[in-house]
């Protein structure tokens, strides 16, 4: 028997979906303990579905490990102080850091979890609070190849064109280095009516993942050769004559250029580098080419590389050409990864950008939003670098200090010892954070803030609609809200009269007046619609406007109101295998972890699922190398090693290894990554590395070839 304490109503703090849930704490009146249950609550994107880390969420968030109080270095070791303390001091040394190296010797480093108010006044904190032009965030290495070719193809990022419940109407579905099964699960429902409905599926992974197990045929591509690919299925729909010329004609530009860069190309050769059969890219770009209706779906297996700008691109070259889009069952959607994934890159914590997708360096954008703060224009910095490129700053000692919001940069930047090396000589670190994450550890102060169910604010899912979460529960201790954190900085900083608030809702009516007239346009969206309405869509630019629901059914926001095609050269990829390091490393996900790990790996339930870091290896590649299944292996490229245990399977293709990214110190599979960057958008190569790998303990030959023993 167990008796109803409380029940608290939340939204998952992890993906996209933004499902909505309620948490029951429970006395069980045998024991006396206090128990938790979880169900889904029935929201329009999420239909009242969680997954496994949905459901055991709640763990980390009662977790003892979470930081209730501000900690300050004194003599080397983390000690309690009070936020009186903690709070004087950063502002004390933010100035005096600021006063003897310059504005732009403090940098800001955002992340994609935190809600839209705190993503926007994070940026207006570090334009106007510090005045230092250096702000980015995680998000840099997740939405910024989708986004940037969204912006240059569109003339708008949101990340699904559609609403999900278009999918079901979708006659061919390609989901191109997405693994839906692991990383939306409760999206997966979408894609399965869609199949009951007779859709044909066609997944593009190097892996047979759970999202290649449900498709009617899987193209397993070499990591890094998706733009190819791509170029493959246009020239196959070309020749098979299935463009739509009337949709080409009146709603896009730039036909004739692709047609001439297509007709040069040739199938066979495409099949060779993708290591993909001819006739199987035929047979994708008939099944596609010829529906009525067909969407396609792209995420981080083909956006993070140094040409991810350019594949999605490709992707978007192959919907506009087929007239797929703007239309019921059709569109293009880059799949969101974080919570505020999609918010995250809306409200100024780009390096480049102010609220509501404006430019810094567009002198209307910075006037309007000067006017707004209520500062002259000129106030306001120039432009930043990039996440991996502030790394660099940092490391070349010219950022003396960073404050850290909503990322465990440490861990997650490709060329993790440079990372490691450039933070730890940083005169000044301070992380806010829910735990000790491993780029707390290293901070000279850390700041306890509350968890998604304790606080109040605004996120946008991967369909771009807005949805409030409610603070459920007190917070721990003396952790406090990320905004009101940044309100007491911003005080202590002398420049309080621009943050005077009390409440969320008090930063999310500014955001709607910053964001108003641009193109991510939140002006009619209010809290009170949005208690009301299942989430409201943007853009959505008055109060009385319904939010855009499906984008792009009459014209694209670009000039002349046409989408842009672009010719995609593909270009080799930035790290080729040799002789010494000869196989393909690339990365990603499972389902019971998130990101850094750093929230599950302190949930008990979801530790115990994969309690280590491992590596996907096909059995013949592991007999050429001498592992054996189940044990530690040595992975080793030009930037640095890290150990795993090996995992057999044969759905991986030979020549490639998979590594997920939920583990740190010398299990962080980033020791190894690449940091070469996209020219774009300055999206790390995350997911092709060139390495070699030995059985743990093992050395290597100077030539780096297996001696066999
Ligand atoms: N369980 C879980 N869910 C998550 C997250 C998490 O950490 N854990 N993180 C969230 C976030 S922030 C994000 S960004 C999303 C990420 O979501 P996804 O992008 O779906 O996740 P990944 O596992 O990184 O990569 C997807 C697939 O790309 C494949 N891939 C690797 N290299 C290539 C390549 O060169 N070409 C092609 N075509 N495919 C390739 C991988 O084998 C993998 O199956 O997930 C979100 N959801
Ligand atoms: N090799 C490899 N590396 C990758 C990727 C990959 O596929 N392969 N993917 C990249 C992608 S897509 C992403 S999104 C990044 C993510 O990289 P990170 O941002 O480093 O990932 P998280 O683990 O989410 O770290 C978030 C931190 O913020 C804390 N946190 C959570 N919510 C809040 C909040 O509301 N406020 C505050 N102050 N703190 C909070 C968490 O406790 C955690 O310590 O990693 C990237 N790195
Ligand atoms: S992780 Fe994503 S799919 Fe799973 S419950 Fe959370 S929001 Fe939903
Ligand atoms: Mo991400």
């Amino acid at each position: 028997m167990t008796q109803t304490l409380t029940k608290m109503i939340t939204q998952c703090p992890f993906c996209s979906v933004q499902c909505k849930m309620e948490v029951e704490e429970k006395r069980d009146e045998l024991t006396g303990k206090t128990v938790y249950s979880v169900e889904g609550i029935p929201n329009a994107a999420s239909e009242g579905r969680l997954c496994v880390k949905g459901k055991n969420s709640y763990q980390h968030a009662l977790s003892r490990e979470r930081l209730t109080h501000p900690m300050m270095r004194k003599n080397g070791v983390l000690t309690r102080v009070s936020w009186e303390e903690a709070l004087d001091s950063i502002a004390t040394r933010f100035r005096s850091i600021q006063a003897a190296h310059g504005a732009d010797a403090v940098c800001l480093y955002g992340g994609g979890s935190l809600t839209n108010e705190t993503a926007y006044l994070l940026g207006k904190f570090a334009r106007i609070g510090l005045g230092t032009r250096y702000i980015d965030y995680n998000g840099r290495f997740c939405m910024s190849a989708a986004a940037s070719a969204g912006v240059k193809a569109f003339g708008i990022d949101r990340g699904l064109t559609n609403q999900l419940a278009d999918i079901a109407l979708a006659e061919v579905i390609i989901l191109a280095g997405t693994n839906i099964s692991e990383c939306q699960p409760t999206m997966m429902p979408y894609f399965t009516r869609a199949k009951e409905n007779g859709a044909f599926i066609i997944v593009i992974d190097p892996r047979v993942t759970g999202t290649a197990e449900m498709a009617d045929l899987h193209l397993q591509v070499k990591p890094g050769t998706d733009a190819a690919l791509v170029n493959g299925l246009i020239k196959a729909v070309f020749d098979e004559g299935l463009v739509d010329r009337r949709f080409v004609e009146n709603r896009t530009k730039g036909f004739e250029e692709l047609k001439s860069h297509i007709d040069k190309l040739d199938l066979d050769a495409i099949a060779e580098l993708t290591g993909v059969d001819k006739e199987l890219i035929v047979k994708a770009a008939m099944a596609y080419g010829r529906a009525k209706t067909g969407m396609v779906f792209t995420a981080r297996g083909v956006e993070q590389h140094a040409d991810g700008h350019m594949t999605v691109r490709n992707f978007i070259n192959l919907v506009l050409a087929t007239g797929k889009i703007g239309k019921p069952g059709c569109g293009y959607g880059a799949v969101t990864g974080q919570g505020n994934g999609q918010g995250g890159r809306e409200h100024g914590q780009k390096a480049d950008q102010l609220p509501g997708y404006r430019l810094i360096e567009n002198e209307q954008d910075r006037a309007y939003i000067a006017s707004v703060w209520g500062v002259k224009p000129e106030e306001l910095p120039g432009k930043g670098v990039s996440a991996y490129e502030m790394m660099e700053v940092i490391h070349r000692k010219e950022i003396k200090s960073m404050f850290v919001m909503g990322s465990n940069p440490i861990m997650s930047n490709p060329n993790a010892g440079l990372v490691e090396e450039g933070i730890k000589g940083l005169d000044y670190l301070v992380v806010a954070d829910m735990f000790m994450s491993e780029t707390a550890v290293l901070a000279d102060v850390v700041l306890p803030v509350t968890a998604y169910i304790e606080n109040t604010g605004t996120l946008t899912n991967l369909e771009g609609r807005v949805l409030l979460r409610e603070a459920a529960r007190p917070a721990p201790g003396e952790a406090r809200d990320d905004w009101h954190i940044l309100c007491e900085l911003a005080n202590r900083l002398g420049r309080g009269t621009y943050f005077k608030f009390e409440d969320s809702e008090q930063i999310f009516n500014e955001l709607r007046v910053a964001s108003r007239g641009g193109v991510a346009d939140y002006y009619g969206i209010t809290y009170d619609r949005l208690r009301k309405e299942e989430g409201v869509y943007w853009p959505c630019p008055s109060t009385d406007h319904p939010g855009a629901k499906r984008l792009f059914e009459q014209s694209f926001p670009q000039p002349e109101g046409r989408a842009l095609f672009i010719p995609v050269v593909s270009e080799p990829v930035a790290e080729e295998v040799s002789a010494q390091y000869p196989l393909v490393l690339t990365n990603g996900r499972v389902l019971a972890h998130y990101l850094t790990g750093v929230q599950t790996r302190r949930s008990p339930m979801l530790a115990a699922k994969d309690i280590e870091n491992f590596m996907e290896i096909h059995p013949e590649t592991a007999a050429k190398y001498r592992i054996e299944d189940d044990s530690l292996v040595t992975i080793r490229s030009p930037r640095g090693t890290t150990i795993v245990r090996s995992k057999f399977s044969k759905s991986i293709r030979k020549d490639t290894l998979f590594v997920p990214m939920h583990w740190g110190d010398v299990q962080n599979v980033n020791n190894v990554t690449s940091p070469a960057l996209d020219p774009v958008c300055r999206m790390p190569d995350f997911k092709v590395s060139a390495v070699q790998i030995e059985p743990f303990g093992e050395d290597f030959e100077e030539e780096g070839e297996y001696a066999i023993r």
